[in-house]
């Protein structure tokens, strides 16, 4: 794993650090263990002040945290998720999200067949558009394929439905979306992350999860209690664990709590 230089390096993964220690003591390098092996310890000097709180002490101090950052234009988020989706297998691809497909980095764009730029909480919800700030924030932003992400809309989340075309398994229904399992939790992170960021004390809404469908044009992203089981059934991988670091390392310089602790989610709803 490359190790960028940083703005503040507050998070440390400790793990890496340990393993580059062990590396140099143990040549060849050739024998390291895998990167994946890096990317469950760390040291949480990035959530001093969240730890060993519940409910919305917890909530208000990882907000404080994770609102500092950098922002970046939407124009800019195509070559961003070039980075932060890449296929671990091949360079020139992307995965996307719902159907799990890998496809080429090029075909960026709003043709059948191309991939575009997902927005896991819908803008509509909160109507943030794509202005710099919510709707170009990449913890939530994902490649998609075009049809499925129009299959999508805007619809909360919720199980259930039929089988979308292409989808990977995802189902759809008149008022819900339902990803393939592998992107289960991934999802909920993703748009429990946006309720903690987005609190609003910066000129957006204030995005808050409830357990409706439906939701429309407000502020609101259900279904809260699926949510939450998504997020124990679909643990943090590896792919999701590295988009977070590249996020925090390259772009925003802000991470989702939830991805590091996803027993946060718990400990908050
Ligand atoms: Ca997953
Ligand atoms: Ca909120």
């Amino acid at each position: 794993m490359p190790v960028t230089p940083m703005r503040t390096r507050r998070w440390k993964p400790l793990a890496l650090a340990v393993s580059a220690v062990l590396v140099s003591l143990t040549a060849p390098a050739l024998t390291a263990t895998p990167a994946a092996a890096t990317t469950t310890a760390y040291d949480d000097t990035y959530y001093e002040d969240a730890v060993g709180k519940t409910g919305t002490a917890l909530k208000s101090s990882l907000h404080t945290i994770i609102s500092d950052q950098d922002k970046i234009s939407y124009s800019a988020v195509w070559n961003a998720l070039k980075v932060t989706d890449q296929d671990p297998s091949n360079s020139s691809n992307v995965i996307l999200l719902y159907s799990g497909v890998s496809r080429s980095k090029s075909l960026n764009g709003g043709d059948s067949g191309d991939w575009n730029r997902e927005h896991t909480w819908a803008k509509s919800h909160g109507d943030f558009g794509e202005a710099t700030g919510p709707g170009t924030d990449l913890h939530h932003l994902r490649p998609c394929d075009v049809a499925v992400n129009s299959t999508r809309g805007n619809l909360d989340f919720d199980n259930g439905g039929s089988t979308v075309t292409n989808g990977g398994g995802s189902l759809v229904d008149s008022n819900s979306f339902e990803p393939r399992d592998a992107d289960k939790g991934d999802v909920a992170r993703m748009i429990l992350y946006m309720t903690v960021r987005y609190e609003g004390d910066d000129g957006w809404a204030d995005l808050e999860p409830n357990d409706s469908v439906g939701n429309g044009s407000n502020p609101y992203m259900g279904r809260l209690s699926v949510l939450k089981q998504w997020n124990d059934e679909d643990p943090p991988s590896a792919f999701e664990e590295n988009r977070n670091e590249v996020i925090y390392d390259t772009y925003q310089h802000n991470r989702n709590p939830f991805i590091d602790h996803p027993e946060w989610v718990e400990a908050i709803w």
